[in-house]
């Protein structure tokens, strides 16, 4: 029964609530959350860790006027609740339903949309100096976890909030978790004070003081009163005094009240940028996410299986884990996924060679570069959508030398329900361009294995990208082999029409060549492997007999592989050949499942093959 969720629809019916009706309120939230995130997967754990906080930020500060801002926005379902969208949370991450994320275009509660990391505080100073240029007084605050302030942006954005010293609010949501444990000083700074009762000893004593002040400076002297008995021990608020805000915490944030008291004093305080630190716990409330954070950090849809069939991730994992064992300079980076991309099977064998860097991706990837230069060959296993942070440096600090880093790009291609800000349907296109880039897309789980050891041999920089989920379920050879560098395959003869396919469009492009044999059309299929060499010389060849070509990709045909294949044609003055991409449109790719969005572009079986006797003339031999 969500009696009192119920009433809520939008956050100025919570002002009214009682403190008593605050804690029902937060249990029924918790129970929503429970009964809908494990039906429609999404991230669990992390929203039910910020049920009080979002409370208290909404009684506190009045939405939409006042700008609240999530960073990630994968732990805004609590906020979706109470913003209006209750109806909706049954649809959260589904087919045109409520994102997962925070989107403007969803409500004037997200005044900015996100996805990934650490933007919160760059968007929350944009919107807190445009305030002040205009002569408004809105507030505006940054909520941002523990996970994400490592990452590089957020850094950047707190260096310039101290320097111009903006009236604006970061809240930290301290939870000691990114996806697995935050990594980094940073981190270890920040337990220190989730860690010692003497803070919050310290705190008690403060606040003490504080009532017993008169209005006014309050928060200042706070916080130097509290910074005095704290002395003698390592000063976390230093760091955020000295980089120019004035550090309250840390919080309880499961403690309504006070976490009421805290987010008033900075609301009320003009003066300076102010840093709330708010620890809490990851799942709590729910027991089972309460003891395994990390499974519940992103939890599956309800009825989403994968078959028993290993998944790209996993076989990726096994293959570094064996290359490793017999190449003590091969080592493994993550940028805060050690899970997602399997390489904690890795580090549990060779913990000194994998790097977890934190949510820092343009630092594993030059990071990695640094290694290259004194011998060891480093794989970069990364998700195509966050690889974009680091485009400038593959280029600068990897291309340009020719340094032979590895890139292990996973989710690449359509993702499915995590929508517009995850699809990894960019890579193809924003890596081919590079000079001194091999990019290549395996056709199943085990052509993966022998690109990576392809790669690990290759001597220049190589990029894999392969899909999300599990393999075709093909069987997996025991000795891996080099695959010859920018050299495709020829998988099925027909002279009407060659689909040159790559990555995980093969498999559907064979099924299609069968139906369209159905319809009296034979089609040559090729598994073209790299889209970076092309290999120019079966293509052309292919040329010299069929006069009708189709690409097919998961990736934005602009720039993509199909825009390789055109661009090769015409340079070889095959004006002659017709030549028709099938790959994603120049617009952002929705949520949905795989299969659906699969479907809506023709990238399924059924699509290719109607799009091929679309061909003009591909049925005059029918
Ligand atoms: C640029 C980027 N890299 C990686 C991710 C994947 N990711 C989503 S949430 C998350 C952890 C965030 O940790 P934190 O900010 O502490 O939030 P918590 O879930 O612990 O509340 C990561 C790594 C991302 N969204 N964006």
């Amino acid at each position: 029964m969500l009696r009192l969720l119920n009433k809520i629809d939008n956050p100025k019916d919570l002002k009214g609530l009682t403190q008593l009706q605050l804690k029902q309120l937060a249990s029924e939230i918790r129970e929503e959350l429970v009964t809908r995130v494990t039906a429609t997967g999404g991230h669990l754990a992390s929203n039910l860790g910020v049920v009080e906080l979002t409370i208290a930020l909404h009684r506190i500060f009045d939405s939409p006027r006042d700008k609240i801002i999530w960073d990630v926005g994968h732990q805004s379902y609590v906020h979706k609740l109470l913003t209006g969208r209750k109806h909706r949370f049954a649809s959260l991450r589904q087919y045109k339903g409520l994102s997962g994320f925070t989107s403007r275009s969803e409500s004037q509660h997200d005044p900015f949309g996100a996805g990934h990391a650490s933007t919160s505080v760059s968007a929350a100073l944009g919107m807190a100096i445009a305030r002040d240029l205009s002569g408004d007084d809105y507030h505006v605050v940054a909520i941002i976890g523990d996970g994400a302030i490592t990452g590089g942006m957020a850094l950047e954005a707190l260096n310039q909030v101290g320097h111009l010293g903006s009236r604006l609010i970061v809240v930290l949501n301290d939870n000691g978790m990114s996806i697995s444990p935050t990594v980094g000083s940073l981190a270890k700074l920040l337990s220190k004070v989730r860690f010692d009762p003497r803070y919050y000893r310290a705190k008690e004593e403060g606040k003490r003081l504080l009532n017993a002040l008169p209005l006014g400076n309050r928060l200042w002297q706070l916080s130097q009163r509290v910074e005095s008995g704290l002395k003698g021990l390592v000063m976390p608020s230093v760091v955020w005094e000295e980089l120019g805000f004035t550090y309250l915490g840390p919080i309880d944030g499961h403690n309504i009240p006070d976490l009421e008291t805290a987010l008033t004093q900075v609301r009320d305080y003009h003066l300076k940028p102010t840093f709330v630190h708010v620890i809490t716990t990851k799942g709590k409330g729910y027991l089972p996410a309460e003891s395994d954070a990390v499974y519940f950090h992103g939890v599956p849809a309800k009825g989403g299986s994968t078959k028993g069939i290993p998944t790209y991730s996993e076989v990726f994992a096994q293959t570094v884990l064996r290359l490793a064992r017999e190449n003590p300079r091969l080592v493994a980076i993550t940028p805060a996924m050690p899970e997602g991309n399997c390489l904690s099977i890795v580090e549990a064998e060779f913990p000194q060679r994998v790097f977890d860097v934190g949510i820092c991706e343009q630092h594993a990837v030059t990071f990695a570069a640094g290694l290259t230069t004194q011998g060891f060959i480093p794989i970069v296993a990364i998700y195509s959508t966050f690889l974009q942070r680091a485009f400038d440096q593959i280029i600068h600090d990897v291309c340009l030398q020719d340094l032979p880093v590895v890139f292990a790009i996973d989710r690449g291609g359509i993702v499915g329900d995590d929508g517009k800000t995850h699809q990894g349907t960019f890579d193809i296109s924003y890596l081919t361009l590079i000079p001194n880039l091999i990019v290549s897309a395996p056709k199943d789980e085990n052509e993966l294995q022998h690109l990576l050891y392809t790669a690990v041999e290759a001597g220049h920089p190589m990029a894999i990208r392969y899909p999300r989920d599990s393999g075709l379920g093909v069987p997996l050879d025991t000795e891996l082999h080099l695959i010859p560098i920018g050299k495709g395959e020829v998988l099925r003869h027909g002279e009407d029409v060659a689909i040159l396919a790559i990555g995980a469009t093969v498999a559907p492009a064979l099924e299609a060549a069968q139906e369209l044999a159905s319809h009296g059309v034979e089609a040559t299929v090729v598994n073209a492997r790299f889209a970076k060499p092309l290999d120019s010389e079966l293509i052309i060849d292919l040329t010299n007999r069929i006069k009708r070509i189709v690409t097919v990709e998961e990736n934005a045909v602009t720039g993509g592989f199909g825009s390789g294949v055109a661009d090769l044609l015409q340079k070889s003055g095959r004006c002659d050949v017709q030549v028709k991409s099938i790959g994603i449109p120049d617009e952002f790719t929705e949520q949905g499942t795989q299969a659906i969005l699969r479907s809506k572009y023709g990238l399924d079986a059924k699509g290719i093959a109607q799009q091929v006797l679309t061909l003009s003339g591909a049925r005059a031999r029918a």
